[in-house]
């Protein structure tokens, strides 16, 4: 059994899907008489799809029954899969596929830890599935980001200890949940943003081999 695990968020670190997602929400907002900013589209990040709608609803300062939030959520979704359907490969982040080559051929196991209930469908279009291990998103979870669930789940299913396992993640939310399951927390995107991350990079282009065989056989130390 491998020593190390390693966990990767989906959105914003493997394809860039929120823009996808902004847009099927931003129709639902026009649609009910508002408008919705790119501004406030940085909320949704890590955020379940159901807090999403809520989330919206308070911006557009609309009450719903429980019937009808329950067909906007159906609506926005099936509207963001016709956003997915179209996407292949070229809209993997530059490097992710390099960073997963290498740790496959280390034979590292490597789980995808992600709020989306759509995550296997999207690894599927983008021909990335056989990478993974283990699948552990949206439909998996009672609790959402920064609540740890999702990344324990996922080290129970790879069979290795929190402390040795290595979190990618864009959302402050997935951030402190990675933390908070005492795992190795590597914040991609604005470092200024993501400064509770124990490594921050731009992008996956900036993670060269010798940092991941560092990670590789490392544990995290008490914060
Ligand atoms: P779905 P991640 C998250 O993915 C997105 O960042 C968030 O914007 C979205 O609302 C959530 O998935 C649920 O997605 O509607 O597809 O179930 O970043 O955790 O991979
Ligand atoms: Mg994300």
């Amino acid at each position: 059994m491998s020593k190390n695990g390693f966990i990767f968020d989906l959105d914003g670190v493997i394809v860039d899907t929120a823009k996808y997602h902004y847009l099927a929400w931003k129709n639902l907002a026009n649609e009910l008489g508002f408008e919705f900013t790119e501004q406030q589209n940085e909320l949704f990040k890590g955020v379940s799809r159901k807090r999403c709608l809520e989330i919206l609803l308070d911006i557009g300062e609309i009450e719903a029954s429980q019937e009808q939030f329950d067909a906007w959520m159906i609506e926005k979704n099936e509207d963001y899969l016709k956003y997915i359907e179209k996407m292949d490969a070229s809209e993997i982040l530059p490097d992710v596929s390099r960073v997963l080559e290498f740790l496959k051929k280390r034979q590292i196991p490597i789980s995808l830890g992600s709020a989306s209930k759509n995550a296997r469908p999207i690894l599927e279009k983008v021909e990335l599935l056989h990478y993974f291990d283990f699948i552990v998103d949206g439909n998996n979870v009672t609790k959402a980001k920064p609540d740890p669930e999702v990344f324990l789940i996922a080290a129970e299913k790879l069979g290795v200890h929190s402390k040795n396992c290595v979190v990618f993640e864009d959302a402050v939310a997935g951030i402190q949940a990675a933390n908070a399951a005492k795992m190795i927390s590597i914040g991609i995107g604005d470092s200024a943003i993501l400064s509770e991350a124990d490594y921050n990079f731009n992008d996956f282009t900036e993670i060269d081999v010798d940092f991941l065989e560092g990670l590789i056989n490392s544990n995290k130390m008490k914060r």
